[in-house]
């Protein structure tokens, strides 16, 4: 096993099992006439039948005892007949929805996988796979709870992928459109057993070559190879693209001249990719162009582009992640989006949609629920989440970031909604490349497979996902799932320990990210440098986000800002995110800030290694060349854990002057020899 296979492996079940899914699955019947859908489903459908029960299954035309029988109400009129008992439960459904049913149709018993359209059809024959797979009942009825489920590539058009772990980009551009990688279908095949719907090819960094004719075709060409999978593409499109093509004079959203362009464009690429998705668009942010390059507003420039897509039913993806030189940057870059977007909340198109990340600064290992969510009621909202570990050691350190996912969708806005009921759509930063094993390491699949169970449904647990996804991707003998999941579970807190405790944020390394940098401070502007972030003294250490400091704290509901604006009632693990603390604080436990502080240190290096000698354990069950890989992996973990902690352990007790108490083990070196250490080629890095 090499990984390619992903979750969909479909190997040879055990007898029982096999029993089971043999009288599930004696032939398989498509109602009606094949569809380029239909046909994707039956094809995974005898793909996985042949694979677990070792022998190719039976496809027929009509229903016998035992048939596995694909059914819409168009293509079984018996559905939508008025005594059929399942009518009703699938007129909630939806467009994409399922069920998934023991029943007794046309006189025989059969399985039953019905929905509304040949898409629900996909989704329900992908689901009864997973649980014949993973020897669940397939008794379910399932609708995603959000309409938007994508991934946004921050794929370059020479294959670079910006902060990806994966090897190259897996969109050939140079051989796209004649040549299509059989990887084409693979990822959609993946991304539909999870329900992603939507796709953006290239990187938010945009560059205005992706809007030309050339690139039209590629992405067409991708369309055409995503379309029966239910997945449709966007393009990030760069602001200035006009003026950059030297096609108008300027860039301003206010120009005729250049609305006009937008409008040709979006005509331009309806022609060839019928079903566009539309745009997803970073604007003045981080030296990218945008409307406030001519004194014009986000909404300005969203509402251009929106109305140029509108006729063709496109959307723009307007993202909120904005941080700029200036006053913010100056005092705390935290609060500029909502400074920026909270005012706008109206003011966008009705196919504008805005979409913020999780957190406020950027994607750290742990972030309180970005202020955006529940302060924009007017706008429909999408979550932008990092799937691939930018700030997480990349795909060297496991993390399992479901349970990442699940604390910011659970968190409660105190708006009346928690995070995932304020949104209409999801966007994960896809982790793909071309490595072999698609994420670059077999933990990393389970980010990409919890961030698809989750858009399906955000309320979701990210233990039974982690279940679900060990059973698929390992085996479902409980002796594998059970301490896999166990590691799964706690790998994503391991590192929060050793890279960032107690609500600490960007202090990695610069530029690519890796690593411990605390001491950085020589940067140009305030707020690339880790000081900036745990303003630590020799007095104490945090950031006052409180109205004693900055009061980013403001920007949330009043129980909320009630609630944090004391460090006894803030919850632990924001503390020195809204706090700055002097070194001698009390914690709950009863230690100093600082002893609390070395001791989380401490729990997550012992954690990576407790990760390491777990695996140990699971040899005999794993795989060979898989379970190597993450062998390989897991000692490295435990190399960068002990690097992070001695290095922030010398660093911060370089500044707060105190003693180690006793039992702490000193850092194996000087502060000197980690400030010395480089990492020149890390990958991912667009610098
Ligand atoms: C940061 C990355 C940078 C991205 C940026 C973004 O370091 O490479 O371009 O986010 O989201 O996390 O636009």
């Amino acid at each position: 096993e090499d990984g390619y296979d992903l979750w969909l492996r479909y190997r040879p079940l055990d007898k029982t099992a096999r029993a089971s899914v043999q009288a599930q699955a004696r032939s398989i019947v498509l109602a009606g006439e094949p569809s380029p859908t239909t046909r994707a489903a039956v094809e995974e459908l005898k793909r996985g039948l042949a694979g677990m029960l070792g022998r190719d299954p039976a496809v027929a035309a009509r229903p016998g005892d035992g048939a596995l029988l694909l059914a819409t109400p168009a293509r079984l009129p018996e559905l939508a007949g008025a005594t059929n008992a399942l009518r009703g439960e699938l007129a909630t459904l939806g467009d994409e929805g399922y069920l998934l049913r023991q029943t007794r149709i046309a006189g025989h018993n059969v399985t039953l996988i019905a929905a509304n359209t040949d898409i629900g059809l996909l989704y329900g024959a992908y689901a009864w796979l997973r649980d014949a797979a993973t020897g669940a009942k397939p008794e379910a009825a399932s609708a995603p709870k959000l309409q938007l489920r994508m991934l946004n590539h921050w794929d370059n058009l020479d294959r670079v992928v910006e902060r990806g772990y994966s090897g190259q980009s897996i969109w050939d551009w140079w051989a796209l459109p004649d040549i299509k990688d059989q990887r084409y279908t693979d990822y959609a095949r993946a991304n539909a057993s999870l329900g992603i719907n939507g796709t953006v090819l290239n990187n938010v960094n945009s560059k205005p070559e992706v809007l030309t004719a050339p690139f039209i075709a590629k992405a067409a060409a991708v369309a055409d190879v995503l379309r029966p999978y239910g997945i449709k593409v966007y393009l990030s499109a760069r602001f200035s693209t006009p003026l950059e093509l030297h096609e108008t004079a300027t860039a301003d959203p206010l120009s005729p001249e250049v609305r006009a362009w937008w409008q040709r464009k979006a005509d331009e690429i309806y022609k060839v990719i019928p079903d566009f998705g539309g745009f997803l668009v970073k604007a003045n942010s981080e030296g990218q162009p945008g409307p406030q390059d001519y004194h014009r507003t986000h909404a300005d420039g969203a509402n251009m582009l929106a109305a140029a897509l509108a006729p063709h039913k496109g959307i723009v993806m307007w993202r909120a992640f904005v941080y700029a030189p200036g006053e913010h940057s100056a005092s705390d870059r935290a609060k500029q989006a909502y400074d920026e977007f909270k005012p706008l909340d109206g003011s966008f198109a009705a196919n504008v949609l805005v979409q913020v990340k999780n957190g406020a600064i950027d994607f750290q290992p742990r972030e309180p629920f970005h202020p955006l969510f529940g302060a924009m009621p007017k706008t429909p909202l999408m979550m932008e989440f990092q799937i691939t570990k930018e700030y997480l050691g990349f795909s060297t350190d496991m993390a399992y970031l479901g349970t990442m996912f699940e604390e910011t969708l659970r968190s409660d806005t105190r708006t009346g909604r928690t995070v995932a009921q304020t949104l209409t759509g999801m966007a994960g930063v896809a982790n793909i490349g071309s490595d072999r094993n698609w994420s670059g390491s077999h933990f990393d699949q389970a980010n990409w497979y919890a961030y698809g169970r989750l858009a399906w449904n955000p309320q979701a647990s990210a233990r039974d996902i982690a279940t679900e996804w060990a059973a698929l991707t390992f085996s479902p003998d409980v002796r594998v799932t059970a301490p896999v999941v166990d590691m799964l579970m706690m790998s994503r807190e391991t590192v929060v320990n050793y890279m960032t405790p107690l609500g600490l944020h960007h202090i990695m390394g610069t530029g690519h990210h890796y690593g411990p940098a605390p001491w950085v401070d020589n940067l140009e502007r305030p707020d690339w440098n880790p000081v900036y972030y745990h303003r630590a003294d020799s007095k104490g250490i945090g950031f006052d986000r409180t109205a004693s400091g900055t009061n980013a704290l403001e920007q949330y509901a009043p129980e909320i800002a009630r609630q944090y604006a004391d460090p006894h009632t803030t919850p632990e693990q924001f503390l020195l995110w809204f706090h700055h603390l002097p070194w001698d604080y009390v914690m709950p436990s009863g230690r100093t800030l600082w002893a609390e502080l070395l001791a989380r240190y401490d729990k997550g290096l012992a954690d990576a290694k407790s990760l390491q000698s777990r695996w140990a354990a699971l040899k005999p069950m794993i795989d060979p060349r898989r379970y190597r890989e993450e062998e390989q992996r897991l000692a490295r973990q435990v190399y960068n854990a002990t690097l992070w902690r001695d290095a922030c352990i010398a660093y911060f007790q370089s500044v707060s002057g105190l003693a180690l108490p006793p039992g702490v083990q000193a850092p194996a070196h000087p502060l000197a020899y980690y400030q010395a250490l480089r990492y020149p080629y890390a990958p991912g890095n667009p610098k």
